[in-house]
């Protein structure tokens, strides 16, 4: 089932559940290499979810400012790889949102406990805005904020659960969102948590 929920914004129902386990053997790889961390925003907050990174180049945040690196400052090594399936799951979804060639080179991975939330923000740090981000909901269920282009613009609230993915293209590519703070749960292949995966086109 293919919904759009926002101009430019493409929600695909379960598209991930053919290859869950695949999925979540593959950030259990790359989380022994690359751990979870809690990062530090420039304003001096620490963030409440965790995160880390797979591909070419990954999202950090420190005291300095947010970008795209290549090499993961927790270890001074590059940042694993990303699987097959990952490159292969992220084009295929974009096709469908009509994004036909999506290659990206950055997957930042997210990880949700309960009480956890990422406030209301765009994603700007990537050199192309015509790529779109995909995303891909495992573990728990979430209350995803979709607004508008000013922080003030009011928000709709979306339910996302394990195995949904979202195509964020066109104007939706640069609107605010955010996550309302997990609600406690218990999903049968992730336990207490949520893991999103997203898809960027960095440069
Ligand atoms: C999440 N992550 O559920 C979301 C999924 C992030 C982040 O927001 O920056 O790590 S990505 C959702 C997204 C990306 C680009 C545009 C829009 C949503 N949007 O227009 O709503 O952990
Ligand atoms: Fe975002």
């Amino acid at each position: 089932p293919r919904e759009e929920i926002a101009e430019g914004a493409v929600l695909l129902r379960g598209f991930a559940k053919p290859i869950e386990s695949e999925l979540i053997a593959a950030v259990r790889a790359i989380v022994v290499q690359a751990p979870f961390r809690r990062m530090t925003t420039p304003g001096g907050y620490q963030m409440s979810v965790a995160m880390t990174n797979c591909g070419e180049c990954g999202w950090i945040t420190d005291h300095t400012g947010y970008r795209y690196d290549p090499i993961d400052p927790r270890s001074d090594v590059p940042w694993p790889a990303m699987p097959p399936q990952f490159r292969d799951l992220a084009r295929r979804a974009a096709e469908q949102g009509g994004f036909a060639g999506f290659a990206p080179d950055a997957c930042l991975v997210n990880r949700y406990e309960p009480g956890t939330r990422l406030s209301l923000h765009q994603d700007k740090d990537e050199l192309d805005y015509s790529a779109p981000i995909v995303s891909v909901s495992l573990g728990l269920p979430a209350i995803f904020l979709f607004g508008g282009m000013a922080r003030s613009d009011k928000t709709r609230r979306f339910r996302l659960v394990h195995g949904d993915v979202v195509v964020w293209g066109g104007p939706s590519r640069l609107a605010y969102h955010g996550v309302a703070p997990l609600a406690d749960g218990e999903h049968t292949l992730l336990g207490r948590q949520r893991i999103n995966l997203t898809f960027r086109r960095t440069r």
